[in-house]
């Protein structure tokens, strides 16, 4: 990333309760909690995310849940529909890509995009910026905030600025008059353990980081503290990475010999089943569409896929729906070789992950 470029931070505003509230609009200006559920402030599960209403009861994201029924009971309190919020998220993404010439997802909500070269000025790019909300807006009902600075964490600071529905430019020359007012808590990674430790060497806002003598910095907290101060004076760029998108995950196996036994093919099924599952789940991603493939004694290949109603990650409908398919095959003769894919892929969410595992607890 070259110092003139310029980057987009864009993260949805509340992004699971906005996607509710769009889907039910009556549910608008109030507070809106989507989590487990609450029962009746007994619930043991976590807030997900709520409305910017329900903020300002002072409830927030990974809150448990029976804390934020005790702030706010007369909430609405919502189950995670996470199906919903990975459709509008892959919208979303699509309609980012096409106005970037870099573009990388971080999470579910939020993308960083290089606009250098399709703008010219950081006018242009606000003109841009605007011209994406309404999109966003208007296609999918819902608001963001974005960030536009010479650098993708110059860019994440921004955008959060201003939420919800923000709009944030920090010129190259601007960076340090923006940051430097700000609280050390708005940088990237700099947690309750180190503020309390930033707070005992007198330094409250990212310009006392920029102040400081980087030896003192790295006394305390390593490497983190070249960050930290290369942060604080605008000058920390990493490079916007590009995911190459898996478009599939796929497992076949050729037989040693060609088998006729169909419950020899099913068992196959089920092996390759999981092996496709298993690298599934370590990619983390959710998918649609399972897919199918025989191959004949006599080379003769057939492909067929089944699209599910929802995503899924789930192990069963990938063996059910291969089973399914397979069936039509049944007795036609003896196999040379059966892969077994899944397809329609996105991404499930870290952030999701680890409060599928508070779930879990439940
Ligand atoms: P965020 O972008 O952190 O939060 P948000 O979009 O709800 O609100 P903001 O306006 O402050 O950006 O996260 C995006 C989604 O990820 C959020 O809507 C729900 C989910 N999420 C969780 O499930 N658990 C969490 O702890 C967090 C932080 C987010
Ligand atoms: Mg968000």
């Amino acid at each position: 990333m070259g110092s003139d470029s310029i980057i987009f931070h864009i993260d949805m505003d509340g992004f699971f309760s906005s996607v509710e509230v769009r889907e039910d609009p009556s549910l608008k200006g109030l507070p809106v909690v989507v989590g487990s559920d609450p029962k009746g402030g007994e619930g043991r599960g976590v807030v997900s995310t709520c409305s910017y209403e329900a903020r300002e009861y002072g409830i927030h994201s990974a809150m448990p849940i029976s804390k934020a029924y005790r702030l706010c009971p007369d909430a609405v309190f919502l189950p995670v529909n996470m199906q919903l919020y990975h459709q509008v998220s892959e919208n979303i993404m699509e309609l980012l890509k096409s106005y970037a010439s870099g573009f990388q997802q971080v999470s579910v909500d939020e993308a960083y995009l290089d606009v250098t070269g399709i703008v010219s000025n950081y006018e242009e790019a606000a003109k841009l910026a605007r011209k994406i909300k309404d999109h966003i807006r208007t296609s999918e009902g819902i608001t963001c905030s974005i960030g536009i600075a010479p650098n993708k964490t110059v860019a994440k600071i921004a955008s959060d600025y201003e939420k919800p529905d923000g709009l944030t430019v920090v010129t190259p020359d601007s960076v340090r008059e923006f940051l430097y007012p700000l609280d050390v808590s708005k940088i990237p990674g700099v947690g309750a353990k180190s503020q309390i430790i930033l707070e005992k060497m007198g330094i409250r806002t990212i310009g006392d980081i920029g102040r400081t003598d980087v030896q003192l910095l790295i006394a305390k907290f390593g490497k983190s503290g070249i960050r930290f101060k290369k942060i604080a004076n605008g000058t920390y760029s990493s490079e916007i990475v590009e995911h190459r998108l898996i478009k599939s995950i796929s497992k076949e196996d050729t037989f040693e010999e060609d088998v006729a036994d169909t419950n020899v093919v099913k068992k196959t099924l089920a092996i390759l089943s999981e092996q496709v599952h298993t690298r599934l789940l370590r990619k983390g991603f959710v998918f649609r569409t399972v897919n199918l493939k025989v191959r004949f004694s006599d080379f003769s290949t057939y492909t067929r896929s089944v699209t599910l109603s929802a995503y899924s990650n789930d192990k069963m409908s990938i063996y059910r729906t291969a089973l399914r398919m397979f069936s039509e095959f049944e007795g036609m003769g003896s196999f040379r070789l059966v892969g077994v894919g899944v397809s329609k892929l996105v991404k499930m969410d870290e952030k999701q992950r680890r409060l599928d595992d508070f779930f879990d607890v439940d």
